[in-house]
């Protein structure tokens, strides 16, 4: 799954026609570079990002989805956890909801029940502002699963089959480093939930942490190193911004566990 960010440039608020643009030359490399799935967001989650309107979101992603759409057939995959958009992304012509709420926001399980579409419920401890301020488990691993066990138990009761779903823990999201790591090696024991697992360490602080605070410009060989950890330890998804280096790690992946 690769990474497009549809966030302003500093002349407008989204939607322009260069921001456009910039989006579906990002699109054709990661095509060229043999991507999955694009997943296309227009409000940054990182800690301490600002809440984006509902309104600049809709301005932001459907535009692109749109233009996406009409010129390339790769699944299109909506970050977002907002209802509205979520609903005018998957008419816009996305086929994924990836949400790093798990639809928790109100009305969220309602407009995906009436949506026939695969979704993507991730694990977050507090909120993105916050979440990095002192996060804490009983057991990292058991907790997460507990959450992924009543997430899912409320989707089946909003009418959302348990097949539609794709679990994430959330790397980097309400989590310390020694949690990112006991997640990462213990990540195989998600799969008696049965489900695919989508995970995302692309850059993240974490891959920074392990190499003695390396700024994100330099993290790109830490990245594909967890990339190949995750699909060693279970993972069907990993979410990246450097996707041919990635797709060419996991080739090496597949041709040893197809052995
Ligand atoms: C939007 N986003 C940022 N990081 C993510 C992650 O790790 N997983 C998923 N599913 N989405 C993410």
């Amino acid at each position: 799954m690769g990474i497009l960010n549809v966030t302003p440039d500093s002349f407008s608020d989204g939607g322009s026609f260069q921001e456009q643009d910039a989006a579906l030359h990002r699109v054709e490399k990661m095509l060229a570079e043999g991507v999955d799935i694009i997943d296309i967001g227009g409000e940054s989650t990182r800690p301490g990002a600002q809440a984006v309107s509902e309104q600049a979101e809709l301005e932001r992603v459907v535009p692109v989805i749109e233009a996406i759409r009409a010129r390339f057939a790769v699944p299109l995959s909506i970050d977002t956890s907002k209802p509205a958009v979520m609903q005018a992304a998957i008419t816009a012509g996305a086929d994924l909801v990836n949400d790093v709420c798990a639809l928790q926001a109100e009305g969220a399980l309602n407009v995906c029940a009436s949506l026939d579409v695969p979704i993507c419920l991730m694990h977050m401890q507090g909120q993105p502002r916050t979440m990095q301020q002192a996060p804490q488990y009983h057991d990292v691993v058991q907790d997460v699963s507990q959450f992924f066990a009543a997430r899912i138990a409320a989707c089946e009761a909003a009418g959302i089959v348990r097949s539609r779903l794709i679990l994430d823990p959330g790397f980097g999201f309400g989590k310390t480093l020694q949690h990112n790591i006991d997640l990462l090696r213990r990540l195989d024991e998600f799969s008696v939930l049965g489900l695919p697992i989508l995970v995302g360490l692309s850059r993240k602080s974490m891959i920074g942490a392990v190499l003695d605070h390396r700024p994100v410009e330099g993290r790109l060989h830490g990245s594909v190193a967890g990339a190949v950890i995750a699909a060693m330890n279970g993972a069907s998804i990993v979410r990246v911004h450097d996707v041919g280096a990635t797709v060419d790690a996991i080739k090496l992946v597949n041709a040893v566990a197809n052995q």
